[in-house]
């Protein structure tokens, strides 16, 4: 491609509300522009990148025995009546009427569509297992949509729906899913790891993954073990309980002290002179608007996933502090596990405690000397926390560390949530009606090209690896008026292209920096410079990754690029 006819509008900087830096330098490499928030255009180079993604994709997906597909944008509002979940879904979820005034949404994703698909085309245990997929654009309206392709409304994914006979099924293709988002990150060249996740809204029976890319950025926390591969969504993180203090002292009766004013942990800690790990912190939920108190440590955080998960409910959220003063007796700040009236979730760390300090359900009172089990119940203990760093790892000696992660891929065991309501049945070998078991595998193709950037960046720009650059090869002649110079490129050009190596021309009329502060913003992976060499067909081969440059003869110049090009595929 010729560089002077080329849609690639650099920019200096970026705009000022664009924050990270994947946002940044794709809005000043010319590879997107914002149409409206959370909405964007492909330019040239950056459709060229969402398409090699997509190709990997497709590649994997096909590969590990599943059928591509593409589904309408526009549903049936009927469709999600049906399933139960156009009311659980408010605004997110994108409706409109059609001219008859029928409604419809514009798909956030596709499990009522295609279990609708598959329930209507697929009777006989001989048609399954079955994986469908497709690539196709989804509309999601977030509230608060974020750091460009990271969080859009309308977005690129890849949606995969896997219809089995049995659970046993469901695990293999699970399982094959899992193999295929391994290769397709890893060939995207990106540092990922797969991590224990909720299953969130979605639900459905047994367990799922997400793929996380390591990046600051990334809205998500995973914590890992130092020692083995157990890695999870903090959402649902575990550690190790904490050692049982089994000294056999009698705790004295609790007894009640003044705390004029003193609400926070911090006041606490700081005007008894204690740490927050004597502390017994009370938090009053909502579980589906009924009161909840959920008792977690001093230096510990409640995790609002693990309680609404133990509860089965819907819907957990803080109480106000009006609901804190009705249930408690108490204002904000002095509530604590006895004598409520209320259910108490007692974190497994609280319930290890000897004594400790907590609200005395009063004004300016605590208590001292509670000792979970004979002042308040724990009928109902479990896991109820963040897990910190530096815990112990549920499943070896080791300790977990946090991470920030970018959710680029997320695998579901769906079991018979929608099959089930929907009706997808199958006849087995005895005619008897059995209801499919499915799961569902989602990736954020789009917001793939933003985790790459976030991975490959320096201060010069992006640096697109090999397998997903928008072409392998940036071409430069220093000067499109020097004959010798442009006629090298030329020959360079065409010999490349009829090598199959994708290369992009720069024969703009630009002041040599332009055109080299330029190259480094797009970060197409190899330069070639004609320059004063020319004469004697030498040229300057240079890695924008490594900075690394050398003088080569054209012929070693394009040997290397073929032979680097066939390598990266
Ligand atoms: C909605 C809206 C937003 C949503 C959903 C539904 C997320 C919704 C979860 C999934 C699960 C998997 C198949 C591919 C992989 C992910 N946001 N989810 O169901 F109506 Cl507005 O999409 N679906």
């Amino acid at each position: 491609m010729r560089q002077s006819t080329y849609l690639v509008p650099t920019l200096r900087e970026a705009p000022a509300e664009a924050e990270a830096v994947s946002h940044k330098l794709m809005l000043r490499a010319g590879f997107i522009r914002q149409l409206a928030a959370g909405i964007y255009t492909y330019l040239p180079l950056g459709w060229r990148v969402l398409r090699k993604v997509e190709t990997i994709v497709r590649e994997e997906m096909d590969r590990a025995g599943a059928q591509e597909i593409l589904m309408p944008a526009m549903q049936p509002a009927e469709l999600w009546q049906e399933s139960g979940r156009y009311q659980v879904y408010g605004p997110e979820l994108i409706r409109l009427k059609d001219r008859h005034d029928r409604e419809f949404a514009l798909g956030p994703t596709h499990e009522e569509v295609v279990t609708t698909l598959v329930r209507n085309e697929v009777r006989s245990y001989r048609k399954l297992p079955i994986n469908l997929y497709q690539i196709q654009t989804k509309f999601r309206d977030e509230r608060r949509p974020r750091f460009g392709l990271l969080r859009g409304r309308e977005f690129l994914m890849k949606d995969a729906y896997s219809f089995d006979l049995d659970w046993e099924g469901l695990d293999r293709s699970y399982w094959a899913m899992y193999d295929a988002y391994n290769r397709i990150f890893t060939r995207c060249c990106l540092n990922f790891r797969a991590v224990e996740a909720d299953a969130g809204a979605i639900g459905g029976e047994g367990g799922t993954h997400e793929f996380m890319v390591l990046a600051d950025i990334g809205e998500d926390t995973i914590a890992t073990c130092t020692n083995c591969d157990y890695a999870a969504n903090l959402e649902k993180a575990e550690a190790a309980p904490g050692r049982q203090e089994y000294q056999e002292v009698t705790v004295s009766k609790y007894e009640k002290f003044h705390t004029p004013a003193i609400r926070t942990i911090e006041q606490l800690t700081e005007s008894l002179g204690i740490e927050p790990q004597q502390l017994i912190k009370t938090l009053i939920y909502l579980a589906d608007g009924q009161p909840v108190a959920v008792v977690v440590r001093g230096d510990h955080e409640v995790n609002e996933i693990k309680v609404k998960n133990y509860l089965g409910a819907d819907h957990v959220e803080l109480a106000d502090a009006e609901t804190t003063q009705k249930v408690t007796g108490a204002p904000v700040g002095f509530a604590g596990p006895v004598g409520l009236t209320i259910p108490i979730l007692v974190d497994q760390e609280v319930a290890a405690m000897l004594f400790g300090i907590s609200g005395a359900n009063e004004r300016d009172y605590h208590l001292k000397n509670v000792r979970p089990g004979r002042d308040f119940p724990l009928e109902k203990t479990g896991d109820f926390r963040n897990v910190v760093e530096g815990d112990r790892c549920p499943r070896c000696e080791g300790t977990l560390k946090f991470y920030r992660g970018i959710e680029v891929g997320h695998v579901f065991k769906l079991g018979t949530k929608y099959s089930e309501i929907l009706g997808a049945k199958y006849l087995d070998a005895n005619g008897q009606e059995q209801v499919m078991i499915m799961g569902c595998y989602g990736i954020g193709i789009s917001r793939v090209l933003s985790a790459i950037v976030e991975q490959h960046h320096d201060e010069n720009g992006m640096i697109w690896p090999l397998p997903v650059a928008p072409f392998h090869v940036h071409l430069i002649p220093v000067s499109v008026k020097d004959e010798t110079q442009m006629k090298l490129a030329e020959e360079l050009y065409g010999r490349l292209r009829s090598a199959g190596v994708e290369v992009l021309l720069d024969d703009r009329d630009e002041r040599p920096g332009v055109k080299f502060k330029d190259a480094d913003l797009i970060g197409i992976p190899i330069r070639l410079t004609v320059g004063k060499g020319a004469a004697e067909g030498r040229v300057e081969y240079k890695e924008r990754k490594t900075g690394k440059q050398q003088e080569l003869t054209v012929d070693d110049a394009c040997t290397r690029i073929v032979e680097l090009v066939k390598a990266s595929v």
